[in-house]
């Protein structure tokens, strides 16, 4: 099995795998350890990555990025609709509502699924590991936002079965920078002692994330995450366009915002412009030749005008970092260190602003761009048996609190529970008992909305299906099941009925249920259901609800775990029906599969084409230099000049008519050319031996 991390980023994305007994981030084919998150989309194929990135303003429509953040949303979603207008590819909306991108693709309009998109770019990731590995890619873990909801989470999820991968973990962020930190210091804490409590803080394109874990030897546990999901670098870039913009228009009377092409170069030299500024606090220029209209544009900026402008950005950096700290009800000195990671941290007045903030030196000892991957690729190595790591227990935080709801039977009154306080420890399950007479929906929602950086608050509905009354007419005892799993996706994993024996008291408490007690670190996951309960891969709690109908019987009864009863019970499983939003179908994800396969086969094919027209296009050359080089002595001057010809109609030929053949055809080419060129080359290749021979020879004498 293999061991590879993946970062998905809004903006860029790395990897990490295990090799030779270490964790180390791979480059790929660019030898560029970044791979943009970026598609572009074409008559005979996609590309993906770095060589995307170079189409995204000549193929702007068909050029997709930025799209990370449109998981799980339906186009009408607000934060769609703020992105739709500055985005230079289209938007269409797929028939559940969800968001789909528009493309022309194999000179066809084609809708793609934000899940397809993503597994696009998983699929680059996965070959450009498997060109590392030497070896198949399935296995993997993937980080993800922690503010992500299971809508997000579980469309994530959909891409990585798209592109083939088994997602072991989808691991947040914080959390895989958090393991890639603690995994190999010697010098935590013992077990008793008081733990080390580290902020982490990543502020990528896109958002701005920060979690305090606290760690003793051999593990580590997540106190509390904070976010803004939508403070990130590309915020600072957007007000350096707005600038340029009303400066060109200004000095050079110039709509940029007019012109696809031009916003997205401003775009990009804005963004080297900030990069620059975080290094030199001088005035710098930006030059933009042929910017508009054959007009070449040039502005400059500095530190200080940029900072003045961005003070509404700069001021968000300290809420999240506010909020951390309460809910952690740690002091700042109770804070060992805080340790930034993700681009945008290398603004220096972002920088400044978390020391000022916790009164001390923030450290920068972790890589600020890899380190996500290492921790995904850490995680992985753990979670893999074929791969021997360092024991670490990780303990992850609930984002959001979450809540169940059912209706009673006798009344039209509404149970309802929080399952997950904020901050709950996670991979977690936990039991309920229920009293029921017949089947029975769960509703599970985030319970405060307010918080959620999603506009939905559902999670989904939960039907506990067969259950019927004890045969004297009472009420079963059904025990549900639920669990935030290790992606942190919520679900009511399993129900079973607990029939009454003959002869058994009324009220004997039969907690017989096979009760999970190990406190360690999450076992082994079952690698074929990810989704579906491990045997006891956390420690459960048991929990009672008596839902007797009135509305204050939602009292929960810590049971005792406890399993002494001796009494005989019989448990009877009963299926549940899940429905959760927005996921797809599995036969439109088993489409999705088969197409993305199908992809790859005509990205392949494309590439030998152009493989094999690049060879005709290199002999060509590579003779022609010969001729008039090396090969002057050995051919007639008739030979030449008839090899000269071809070769010059071939180059015609290549322009014209050949610019777009059949593989075979450059094939045929090439041979063609090579009837003639070889026997040349042969000659040439015997005389050059033969003098050397003799003067071997001579040397000899
Ligand atoms: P996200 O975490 O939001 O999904 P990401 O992981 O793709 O996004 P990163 O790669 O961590 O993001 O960071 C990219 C951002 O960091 C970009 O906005 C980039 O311009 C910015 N950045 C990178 N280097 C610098 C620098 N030296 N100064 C300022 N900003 C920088
Ligand atoms: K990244
Ligand atoms: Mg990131």
């Amino acid at each position: 099995m293999s061991v590879v991390g993946i970062d998905v980023g809004f903006q860029n994305c790395y990897i990490a795998v295990a090799r030779s007994g270490g964790i180390e981030t791979i480059a790929n084919e660019y030898s560029d350890r970044c791979t943009p998150a970026c598609i572009s989309l074409a008559s005979k194929n996609r590309t993906i990555g770095n060589a995307a990135k170079s189409q995204i303003i000549t193929n702007f429509k068909n050029t997709v990025h930025g799209f990370k953040k449109f998981h799980g949303r339906a186009v009408d979603d607000q934060f769609v609709q703020g992105e739709k207008s500055k985005l230079p590819y289209n938007l269409h909306k797929l028939d559940n509502g969800s968001t789909g991108i528009k493309v022309r693709y194999l000179n066809e309009d084609k809708v793609f699924t934000i899940e397809q998109m993503t597994a696009m770019l998983l699929t680059k990731l996965k070959e450009t590991s498997e060109h590392a590995l030497k070896k198949p890619v399935v296995d993997c873990v993937i980080s993800v936002p922690s503010f992500f909801t299971d809508v997000e989470r579980r469309s994530l999820m959909d891409a990585t079965q798209i592109a083939g991968l088994n997602c072991l973990r989808l691991i947040n962020d914080t959390t895989a920078v958090a393991l890639a930190y603690g995994i190999y210091k010697q010098d935590l804490p013992n077990p008793e002692e008081k733990p080390r409590n580290v902020v982490f803080v990543d502020i990528g394109h896109s958002s701005y994330q920060v979690s305090i874990a606290s760690f003793n030897k051999g593990k580590l546990k997540v106190l509390a995450t904070a976010f803004d999901p939508y403070l990130g670098g590309r915020n600072f870039d957007e007000l350096l366009v707005e600038y340029f913009c009303g400066d060109f228009k200004n000095r050079f009377k110039l709509n940029v915002k007019d012109n696809p092409r031009a916003l997205l170069r401003l775009y990009q030299e804005c963004e080297k412009l900030k990069k620059l500024m975080s290094a030199n606090s001088s005035d710098l220029p930006l030059n933009i030749e042929c910017f508009m209209n054959d007009i070449d544009v040039h502005g400059k900026m500095n530190r200080v005008q940029f900072e003045e402008m961005c003070a509404q950005l700069l001021m968000r950096v300290e809420a999240p970092l506010k909020s951390v700290m309460e809910q952690s009800k740690l002091s700042r000195d109770e804070i060992y260190a805080i340790e930034v990671v993700g681009g945008a941290t290398r603004i220096p007045a972002i920088k400044e602003r978390i020391s000022k903030f916790f009164g001390k030196d923030i450290s920068t000892t972790l890589n600020a761009d890899e380190a996500v991957a290492r921790g995904c690729a850490l995680q992985c190595a753990i979670l893999s048996p074929a791969f021997k790591v360092r024991e670490f227990s990780i303990t992850d935080a609930v984002p959001f609190p979450i809540t169940l709801r059912w209706k009673s039977q006798t009344d039209e009154s509404v149970g309802e529970c929080e399952v997950y306080s904020k901050n709950h420890a996670a991979p977690f399950s936990k039991v309920i008992t229920f009293h029921k007479k017949e089947p029975f929906d769960l509703e599970a929602f985030y319970s405060s909305p307010n918080e959620l950086p999603y506009p939905d608050s559902r999670i989904g509905r939960f039907t506990i299906q067969n259950v019927v009354p004890q045969p004297d007419g009472d009420s079963s005892k059904v025990k549900v099941k639920v669990r935030v799993n290790m992606h942190g996706i919520f679900s009511v994993s399993s129900a079973s009925l607990i029939e009454k024996q003959k002869g058994e008291a009324e009220d004997v408490q039969m907690e017989t249920e096979p009760t999970v007690q190990n406190e360690g670190r999450p076992e082994e996951q079952n690698k074929m259901q990810v989704d579906q309960e491990g045997q006891g891969d956390q420690p459960t709690e048991e929990e009672k609800m008596n839902n007797s109908g009135n509305k204050d019987g939602d009292k929960q009864d810590q049971v005792a775990s406890s399993s002494k009863a001796n009494t005989k019970v019989k448990s009877v499983d009963l299926p549940i029906w899940a429905n959760t939003t927005r996921q797809l179908d599995q036969d439109v994800l088993n489409n999705f599969v088969d197409y993305e396969k199908k992809m790859i086969i005509q990205d392949k094919l494309e590439k030998e084409r152009n493989d094999a027209k690049n060879a005709v296009e290199e002999y060509v050359y590579e003779v022609r230099d010969k001729l008039c080089g090396i090969y002057e002595r050995y051919v007639t001057e008739d030979e030449s000049n008839r090899l000269t010809i071809m070769l010059e109609d071939t180059e015609i030929w290549l322009y014209e008519e050949g610019e777009d053949q059949e593989k075979e055809i450059y094939q045929d080419k090439l041979s063609e050319l090579k009837k003639f060129g070889e026997p040349i080359e042969e000659r040439y290749r015997e005389h050059e031996g033969r003098p050397r021979a003799f003067d071997e020879l001579g040397k000899k004498i």
